[in-house]
């Protein structure tokens, strides 16, 4: 199929392209408000968090623009076994490519705002990247069912490593660095909407195909919504608020430490 034919098939269907441009609006109007809100920031640590978090809309923007404009959609016939067995679905891979550029930059912000070292750093944002690469391999896989479903499990087992750091890790040193309760808040909302992302990988057309594809892509894009740009918004409004203990944070001076 040509690129023309892919994008004329992504636009037919109101629900699914409606799906991608409300995620370029919503990208769009986030970059210029999170530009706005880091006018004054001045501390190298906070401009830090900032240039990481204004990152993940604009990863966003670039990525929903390839989706639309069928750059980064195929046709691909399933193998044997698979629900779906011999069509050709409409596979958006293009997602799962910049997912391995949009979340790092969301764990960058987190590992920095919890005060993280740079081994955790380090460990939490390969195994990010393994997690989106692997996934993206799971759905363009149409070889084999099984081996669909090996990338799958692989992806998961980085995704893993990446919940131990969040949830452990970073919750630990988020105490010690005087900013557990921003912290906690966003860890949470991170943990419970990024399990969201395997689940409906697993019920949509890549998967199982109990959800048909303008579902799949309405999940994400709502899961999106909230994991991308709400988050970076109360991430920044909190650094804006907070500027003086993100850089005791980086001096070692974390209010904790201080010893009240
Ligand atoms: C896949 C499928 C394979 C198994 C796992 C997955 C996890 C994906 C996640 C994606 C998060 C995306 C976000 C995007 C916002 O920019 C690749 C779906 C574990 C957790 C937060």
């Amino acid at each position: 199929m040509t690129q023309t034919q892919i994008f004329e098939a992504v636009q037919s269907d109101t629900l699914l392209a409606s799906s991608l441009w409300i995620n370029i609006a919503l990208a769009g109007l986030s970059i210029l408000l999170f530009v706005y809100m880091g006018r004054n920031v001045e501390d190298p640590r906070a401009q830090l968090i900032f240039v990481a978090t204004l990152m993940v809309p604009l990863v966003s923007i670039s990525s929903y623009t390839g989706l639309v404009s069928g750059l980064t959609v195929s046709f691909l016939e399933m193998p044997a076994g698979h629900a779906l067995a011999g069509q050709e679905v409409l596979t958006p891979w293009g997602r799962y490519l910049t997912w391995a550029l949009s979340t790092p930059m969301i764990l960058i912000a987190l590992g920095l705002l919890a005060g993280s070292n740079t081994t955790k750093l380090f460990t939490a944002v390969v195994a990010d990247i393994g997690m989106c690469v692997t996934g993206l391999a799971a759905a363009l896989t149409t070889s084999s069912y099984l081996l669909r479903w090996v990338w799958y499990a692989i992806s998961c087992a980085f995704f893993v490593v990446v919940l131990y750091i969040l949830l452990a890790e970073w919750a630990e040193d988020a105490e010690i660095a005087g900013t557990a309760d921003i912290f906690n808040t966003l860890k949470v909302l991170t943990v419970v909407l990024w399990l969201g992302y395997p689940i409906f990988w697993a019920l949509g057309a890549e998967g199982l195909a109990v959800l048909d594809v303008a579902i799949t892509s309405w999940a994400y894009s709502g899961m999106d919504i909230v994991a991308k740009y709400l988050f970076a918004f109360l991430l920044l409004r909190w650094v804006v608020n907070n500027e003086r203990t993100v850089a005791d944070v980086a001096s070692g001076l974390g209010s904790g430490s201080r010893g009240g």
